[in-house]
């Protein structure tokens, strides 16, 4: 298999190098002994196929590769060098079979073909090459540069393991969850590693969490690669060798699923089918949340609180980072600090404000502690390969650490909430669950995992630590909270964490550059299957002035998480601590946060309901503009509002690409044709956003914390456009679980206007009432003066121009038609 092979191995060792102490302390930890280098083994030609249901196993003699058909668009390809499968248990994939697919295999001289009713998996007899093409247009998706490949691992058995694919001329990848540079990944190679990576910056990898899934588009179609392996994973996009794009891993199975396209939206969807979506949020969960490394003793939150109050500055949340403890025991309280913390808790409620506390994975040695003598006692606690437990030094000085990978360690410690929950804290930040430990970076390779009862070294457990320890904190709180949504928001994570947290983006820094950095973060996440994550607004370490953190806040209101954070040694950090103009105008985006609230809520809706990533950046939008393969600080909120984030400090102005269709100007009004590049004015006051021609997006009126005020009359904002465009609102509880049982409503706008017309028509889906009568409807971009006003049928006595020229006028909510006719 001449230069095939290249040599990936030695490759990972220089890109370990390039990392950081942590790394090379491991190493320390973890001498490896002189390994002489062992061949290399590939695929052979294939001798013997045999089909059992939905999988097909196809053999050189010795190793075996199964193929397996998990819906009409994923196909699952897994690999066993001796012919031996390992356990087939996922993490991230709790039910790999889908719908039952109609499937055939046919063969021909060189081939065989597996297809399903879209595509087609092709395994070549010869060489064993496996490809994926698509059956409409017989495009090659996906096509293997050389047959899969493994080398042995002496020093911990099993595998070393390998794929490599052509890397298509024109072809651009993007994904991969948590990496700090460009959004296209062509070009670069990275590695997955849960790492604690304290101001990171441009390009540093790896980073907290590991999401091995990317997108590839080329000849204007997507498919994805889900590589689903936890240990140490590599990916090379066309970097060693520009015709090859390789992934590999330290162990474990060679098990990737080939997802289909061919639209990039279709391919997140799909990712979403195999690891799951976001569960819908508590409402409030999507206000403006005040954090701090750490806001004590109680008076300083209290006067947090009533500042927010006092100045009319929306929030719904505010943090307690670890100092709220008694001596950084989790599960305690610094009685010194808070006195009485029921009491506070509920005063801050009394104000609209929710409490939000930090827990770690840390558990300090002190046989005087309950929590450590529980976890001793039921022997919890996670060990060493010769029995010794594992022990390092956090903040609590030395610590052991549940093996969240244990079902019953998780049940347990996910009851260990239950007096914070009862004290009312309504949500759980769970931090350095990598799992970082100071001074070695993580757990030493021979750290056991349970691993779900099929066990596990620290190698292969490492990426999936955090991710379950927020499943317990997840799981620990709906049964704690019975109807009530949980709260929770990790560092850590891996593919399928989306469905226990969201997640920050760790310790960024108060800087211009990581302001660019964060708005690529969550976009990137957001198409990884992440996507309720925000970074620290104004930046963790370091200190932002007045213009960087107000630019921060306003690219804050369209992350989906919007929360302001700041290390313990800088200064005061609220936003109101620039003075003016800076707190008017953080006050302004806040609020617009707010009143944008029915929408955002639809959006994560659309999410949890359907998988649709809520950030959509400009590739997602018009994947077949080779350009946007470039463009990566434009995305949409939702597919209705267009956000321009402004990077640059001291600019007036921003370049901004305009996708195709029509685009209002937020501000303005002003009426764009899309598909072309517009310089828009981008004062400090301003931060450019556009509403998509067509839609209908709801309004609240602005409230201090969410669920302040009812909403007697709902404000539609219907932007016309002589096309069609449908939107949709999504209403119900906003805190429990009722629409499970649907209690909810899910109203669908369709809009369509010529010169002579605007016709709105609404569904209603769902068992819920809206808390409103009324809608205030305000039409924006009429071509045309009004003669009459029907809804279904009958004409409205009453309706006016506003100061802006937007027709306004009240309908019933119940409408199912209605139509403003030229006069
Ligand atoms: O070693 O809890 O990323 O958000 O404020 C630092 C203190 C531990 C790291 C988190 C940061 C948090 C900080 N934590």
């Amino acid at each position: 298999m001449e230069e095939q092979t290249g040599n990936d191995r030695e490759m990972s060792s220089e890109a370990t190098q390039e990392n950081l102490a942590e790394e090379i302390v491991q190493h320390l930890n973890n001498p490896v002994t002189d390994i002489k280098p062992i061949e290399k083994q590939y695929l052979g030609n294939i001798r013997s196929v045999r089909k059992e249901g939905n999988r097909f196993y196809f053999s050189d003699g010795d190793a075996k590769v199964e193929v397996r058909i998990v819906s009409d668009e994923i196909i699952r390809v897994r690999l066993a060098p001796h012919g031996v499968f390992l356990d087939d248990f996922s993490y991230a994939v709790p039910e790999v079979d889908q719908k039952v697919t109609v499937f055939r295999m046919s063969e021909d001289r060189e081939r065989y073909a597996i297809a399903t009713n879209t595509v087609t998996c092709f395994v070549s007899k010869e060489n064993f090459h496996i490809s994926f093409a698509d059956n409409v247009t017989s495009q090659v998706m996906s096509e293997d540069a050389s047959p899969m490949h493994w080398e042995e691992n002496a020093e911990f058995g099993g595998y070393y393991v390998f794929a490599t694919k052509k890397c298509n001329a024109e072809e651009n990848f993007f994904g991969l969850g948590d990496k700090s540079g460009n959004f296209n990944l062509r070009g670069r190679r990275f590695q997955n590693w849960n790492t604690d990576a304290y101001s990171y910056g441009w390009d540093r990898d790896p980073l907290y969490r590991t999401v091995p899934f990317y997108i590839g588009i080329h000849g204007a179609a997507a498919y994805g690669i889900f590589f689903d392996n936890t240990f140490r994973s590599y990916f090379d996009f066309g970097k060693e060798d520009e015709s090859k794009t390789s992934f590999w891993a330290d162990g474990g199975e060679l098990q990737y699923y080939y997802i289909h396209g061919p639209h990039m939206m279709d391919v997140v969807k799909r990712y979403h089918s195999l690891t799951g979506t976001h569960q819908l949020p508590p409402r409030w969960a999507l206000g403006y949340h005040q954090c701090r490394w750490s806001y004590y003793p109680e008076t300083k939150v209290r006067d947090i609180a009533r500042n927010f109050r006092e100045r009319r500055i929306p929030c719904d949340a505010i943090y307690l980072d670890i100092d709220y403890m008694d001596g950084y025991r989790c599960f305690t309280w610094n009685k010194k600090y808070f006195p009485d913390p029921k009491k506070m808790i509920k005063e801050l409620s009394d104000q609209g404000f929710k409490t939000v506390v930090m827990i770690d994975p840390g558990i300090k040695v002190d046989d005087n502690y309950w929590v450590f003598k529980e976890g001793k006692e039921k022997r919890y606690f996670c060990r060493r390969s010769d029995d010794y437990y594992m022990e390092g030094h956090v903040w609590p000085g030395r610590c052991q650490f549940p093996d969240f990978t244990n079902p019953k360690v998780r049940t347990w410690f996910g009851g260990l909430y239950k007096e914070l929950v009862e004290m009312g804290v309504a949500g759980f930040w769970n931090d350095m669950n990598e799992p970082a430990v100071f001074g070695s970076g993580t757990f030493p390779n021979d750290v056991r995992h349970n691993y779900e009862g099929y066990r596990g070294s620290h190698r292969k457990a490492h990426n999936v630590y955090g991710m379950q320890m927020v499943r317990s904190t997840y799981d620990g709180l709906r049964k704690l909270q019975r109807n009530k949504r949980p709260f929770t928001i990790t560092r850590a994570g891996y593919s399928g964490v989306q469905r226990y947290a969201c997640v920050w983006t760790g310790d960024n820094v108060a800087s211009w550059e990581h302001l660019k950095i964060g708005n690529i973060q969550c976009q990137r996440l957001s198409v990884s299957g992440i996507p309720f994550a925000g970074t620290d607004i104004g930046g963790f370490s370091g200190e932002p002035d007045g213009e960087l953190f107000t630019r921060w806040i306003q690219m804050g209101v369209f992350s989906p998480f919007m929360r302001a954070h700041s290390a313990g040694d800088t200064r005061e950090r609220e936003p109101w601590s620039f003075g003016e103009p800076f707190e008017s105008i953080n006050r302004k985006f806040i609020e617009l946060r707010y009143r944008l609230m029915p929408y955002l809520y639809s959006v994560f809706w659309e999410h949890h309901r359907y998988g649709f990533p809520i950030l959509r950046p400009l590739v997602m939008l018009e994947q077949e503009n080779i350009s946007n393969h470039y463009r990566q600080d434009e995305f949409t909120f939702g597919d209705k509002i267009l956000v321009c984030p402004v990077l640059e400090q001291g600019a007036t102005a921003r370049q901004v690409y305009l996708p195709k269709g029509q685009w209002y100007n937020f501000w303005t009004n002003e009426l764009l044709q899309g598909g072309a590049e517009y310089n828009i004015e981008a004062r400090l006051e301003d931060m450019p956003l556009f509403a998509r021609a067509g839609s209908v997006i709801p309004e609240y009126p602005v409230m201090q914390y969410v669920g302040e005020k009812n909403v007697d009359e709902l404000l539609l904002n219907v932007y016309y456009a002589d096309y069609e465009v449908n939107s949709f609102l999504y209403e119900d509880h906003g805190d429990t679980f009722a629409f499970e049982q649907d209690i909810y409503l899910e109203k669908k706008y369709n809009v369509r206007g010529d010169d002579r017309n605007l016709y709105i028509e609404q569904a209603v889906e769902g068992l819920y009432t809206s808390m409103y009568e009324l809608y205030d409807l305000r039409v924006i971009g009429l071509p045309f003066t009004i003669g009459k006003i029907l809804v279904d049928d009958r004409e409205v006595p009453e309706f006016s121009m506003d100061e802006k020229n937007c027709l306004r006028f009240k309908t019933n909510r119940n409408f199912s038609r209605l139509q403003i006719i030229a006069s």
